[in-house]
């Protein structure tokens, strides 16, 4: 869908803005992708934007000692309250134009978290945020799939059977973490009709993310993009894989791309390809294999990582987005012809 904005889309590289807004000076591992979410993120949104980042390895190791990377107007805020800190900036910025003391232009508001802080202690005041359609302000979950600022610890976005520190392997039991990762852009796309735009991206697509970001703040009221992020130390492979990580996250059907503009699902990138049929679903084992925390898998646990994935592309209503699944019996009556994504199936 084209967006009349001023953030215009980006066509290609070409098209990138040369200026760097978050820039030499921080202190996030070599490969950190979540650092590079933050880039993107910024040189996306421009030079008129109000930074908000809650507790984290995106606050921590980028505000060491008085020394930072960004170059636009940061605030550190508590682990749980992105979402609140986005609408609070939001309102106060609203009220200071409305009163005359601040000239009236348009002004940015990214608050950002990781999966801990945003999809396990603050996904409320996330939920709640997405409500106030009054206010323009985005929020940006990025997800390296563990506490990783504390020592990678365990959350909701660590992926099923993976090592973490709360959940090594054993020789009495080889899983420790058998949940399936929970589906936070999904959830708020559905349950979130105030919001006019909600997105799944990865650095891997770079351009793709930073049209997302771009659509996020044009299209206004409060947003939400969801960014899968390699993290080396987290889940232990050499940091010059980190691209090659996201993209075959993405490749394999793990990780969709997505939007949700107006409650409208657009699949994007490789992801749209695969549903098209125009790319094959690489099998999880080459995304799998690739990295330490799941070196203790044994056959059975891939088949089961793969029959999960399987599922999201065949059974889930929309593949990787919304997971319900209608009966046979049911799906002529709600006029649902699932044929094209049955018939995809990992190379
Ligand atoms: C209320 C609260 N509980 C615990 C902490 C300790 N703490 C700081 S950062 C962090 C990890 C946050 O994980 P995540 O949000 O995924 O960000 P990441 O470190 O992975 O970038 C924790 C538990 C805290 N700062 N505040
Ligand atoms: S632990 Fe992971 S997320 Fe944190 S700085 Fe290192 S690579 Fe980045
Ligand atoms: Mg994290």
């Amino acid at each position: 869908m084209a967006v009349e904005t001023a953030l215009p889309q980006i066509k290609g590289v070409k098209d990138v803005p040369y200026e760097e807004l978050f820039v030499s000076g921080h202190r996030t591992c070599q490969g950190c992708e979540s650092a590079l979410v933050m880039r993107h993120m910024v040189k996306a949104s421009g030079p008129r934007t109000i930074v908000l980042g809650s507790t984290g390895c995106m606050y921590v190791a980028n505000t060491t000692y008085y020394t930072t990377p960004w170059v636009v107007p940061w605030m550190h805020t508590q682990l749980g309250a992105s979402g609140s800190a986005a609408l609070g900036t939001a309102a106060g910025l609203k009220v200071l134009m409305r009163k005359g003391k601040l000239k009236n232009e348009k002004i940015n508001v990214i608050a950002f978290c990781g999966d801990g802080g945003g999809a396990d202690m603050g996904l409320g005041a996330i939920s709640a945020t997405l409500t106030h359609k009054d206010y323009n302000c985005l929020v940006l979950l990025y997800d390296n799939e563990s506490y990783a600022n504390t020592d990678i610890q365990l959350s909701s976005m660590t992926p099923y059977g993976a090592v973490t520190t709360f959940s090594p392997s054993g020789e009495k039991k080889r899983l420790m973490h058998t949940r399936w990762k929970k589906n936070v852009p999904g959830m708020l796309a559905a349950g979130h009709p105030e919001s006019r735009y909600i997105a799944a991206g990865c650095a891997a697509y770079a351009v793709d993310l930073m049209n997302k970001i771009r659509k996020a703040l044009e299209l206004g009221g409060p947003t939400f993009v969801h960014t899968l992020d390699p993290c080396p130390k987290g889940w232990d492979y050499h940091p010059q894989y980190s691209q090659e990580l996201g993209h075959l996250a993405v490749e394999c059907g793990i990780w969709p791309l997505y939007e949700v503009i107006d409650g409208m699902c657009n699949l994007t990138g490789p992801t749209r390809q695969i549903a098209e049929g125009r790319k094959k679903r690489k099998p999880v084992i080459e995304y799998l294999r690739r990295q330490g925390r799941f070196a203790h898998f044994a056959d059975e646990d891939i088949e089961h990582f793969q029959a999960e994935v399987d599922k999201m592309w065949t059974d889930w209503l929309i593949p990787g987005v919304i997971p319900f699944t209608i009966p046979a019996k049911d799906q002529n009556i709600l006029k649902i012809d699932k044929k094209p994504l049955h018939e995809s199936k990992p190379a």
